[in-house]
């Protein structure tokens, strides 16, 4: 048996087990108080979800598994000492809990390649039926609804399995859906932006190597940006939109396609994945309004025009986060290091200095920071890759690695259909005794 399996056996039955006990011997207690404006605010900050592959403290940021971004990029493995972990060992520590070794990893990238070889022909056909003007996430999750034909677990439902035994299938449908995405993403982008010139992968490459291989960059600088991103976006704990989605449409005991297609429909709104192609739309017109060397007063004053329009700072503020976004920072650093003098980095640090202020004066924006999309964007540009619309493709791509670990876990934990109440205003007035 594949040994990542095989190791998830053993650990998730023990977890299972934990897990059964601990609702049996305290499912009566009581965790937490809720108050109408956290339910009328989109149920910020009520616990209501159980997911192990990562947590977000508002102070600090995402920590994946135990692990902080830095001490991720410090202890996964990599391909060379100073580059970037492989996405490949963050999935194995989000499924597992554990830091794998080298040849863990190794594993991995081959398996994936090998599954990556196996899209069913109608994936890119669903594709090549849309106009190429169809946003590449319409394209993306056309295509992904397209492969749930080979789902393992849609067949293994039908054939009667013992729901004890989903997981099984699960963890074999996940393992091929994540590693075709890359293969999909690059299609799009080569059909959208590239007249169509494909290029085939390179089973060698790591995933997300094989990614900007397959996209058209073999450079190792853009290689290692990659496997940053793909680290940097792969999971931000259970209740953001894209995993919630992807896991309450898994509750219905539906294939890992249609949860995660499910989850990226989400991801596309641009208060969430799609805000990374809203900043640069939103610099762009900085640059044709002033210039691309702005004063910050004149941002200053951009800033301000946005809010008066009745319209969100894209790249700033955040639902959970309560400081600058690590994810963010991370980017930024890596910026630094590399191309400190790109005009579009030189541009969001100077935005940095300015937005947080404009936000915190309007007296209502909860998290004036910046989040992971207010940078992103600008990196990718910088480097070449310049096409906005496929940024929250890539999104996708990494997001693929959290939501869908969890998915798995869903199945081994036995997560049951999730089905909150909900109520009108009439009962909310009557409950609060409302006059
Ligand atoms: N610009 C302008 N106004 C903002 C703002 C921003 N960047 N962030 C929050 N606000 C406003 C809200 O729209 C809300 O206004 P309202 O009371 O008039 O409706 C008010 O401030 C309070 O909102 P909040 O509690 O601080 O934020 P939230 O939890 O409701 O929303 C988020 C969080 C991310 C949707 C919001 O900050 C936003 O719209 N940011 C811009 C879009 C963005 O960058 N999204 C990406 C987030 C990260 C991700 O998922 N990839």
């Amino acid at each position: 048996m594949d040994p990542v399996k095989q190791k998830l056996k053993e650990v998730g039955s023990k977890r299972a087990e934990q897990l059964k006990r601990l609702v049996a011997e305290h499912g009566n207690d009581v965790i937490q108080e809720v108050t109408l404006e956290q339910v009328i605010s989109g149920m910020k900050g009520i616990v209501a979800l159980l997911t192990d592959t990562s947590s977000l403290d508002p102070e600090e940021g995402i920590r994946f598994r135990d692990y902080s971004i830095p001490e991720l990029r410090q202890h996964l493995p990599k391909l060379k000492d100073d580059g970037e972990p492989l996405p490949e060992g963050l999935f194995y520590l989000m499924l597992l809990g554990e830091i794998p070794d080298r040849a863990t990893v190794d594993f991995i990238s081959r398996d994936w390649a090998r599954r990556a070889a196996d899209i069913p022909g109608h994936a890119f056909d669903v594709i090549n039926a849309l106009p190429k003007s169809a946003h590449p996430m319409i394209q993306f999750n056309t295509a992904i609804l397209a492969m749930s034909t080979q789902s393992h677990f849609r067949k293994a439902y039908m054939e009667g399995m013992d729901k004890k035994d989903y997981w099984d299938p699960m963890y074999e449908g996940v393992n091929d859906l994540i590693s075709r995405l890359p293969v999909i993403a690059a299609y799009i982008y080569r059909r959208v932006f590239h007249n169509e010139k494909y290029i085939d992968m390179d089973p060698s490459l790591d995933w997300a190597g094989n990614l900007a291989h397959m996209m058209g960059y073999d450079s190792e600088e853009i290689k290692r940006l990659m496997r940053l991103y793909m680290v940097l976006h792969a999971d931000h704990e259970g209740g953001n939109v894209s995993a919630h989605t992807t896991h309450l449409v898994g509750t219905a005991l539906s294939n890992p396609y249609y949860s995660f297609a499910a989850g990226m429909n989400g991801l596309a709104g641009p208060l969430h994945g799609m805000a990374n192609q809203e900043v640069m739309v939103w610099l762009e017109q900085l640059i044709a309004e002033i210039g691309d060397n702005p004063t910050k007063e004149q941002i200053r004053e951009y800033a301000e025009n946005t809010l008066k329009q009745g319209r969100v700072i894209p790249g700033y503020g955040h639902a959970v986060l309560r400081k600058t976004d690590p994810r963010f920072t991370e980017q930024l650093n890596f910026a630094n290091k590399y191309i400190p003098e790109a005009p579009l980095i030189k541009l969001v640090r100077n935005i940095y200095e300015v937005v947080p202020d404009v936000l915190r004066s309007t007296g209502k924006v909860k998290n004036p920071w910046p989040n992971v999309d207010a940078i992103s964007g600008s990196l990718l540009t910088s480097y070449g890759i310049t096409e906005h619309p496929i940024y929250t493709v890539l999104f996708g791509v990494s997001r693929s690695l959290g939501v869908l670990s969890s998915l798995i876990w869903d199945r081994i934990y036995g997560q049951p259909l999730e089905r909150p109440s909900s109520k009108s205003l009439e009962w909310y007035m009557k409950k609060v005794g409302f006059k």
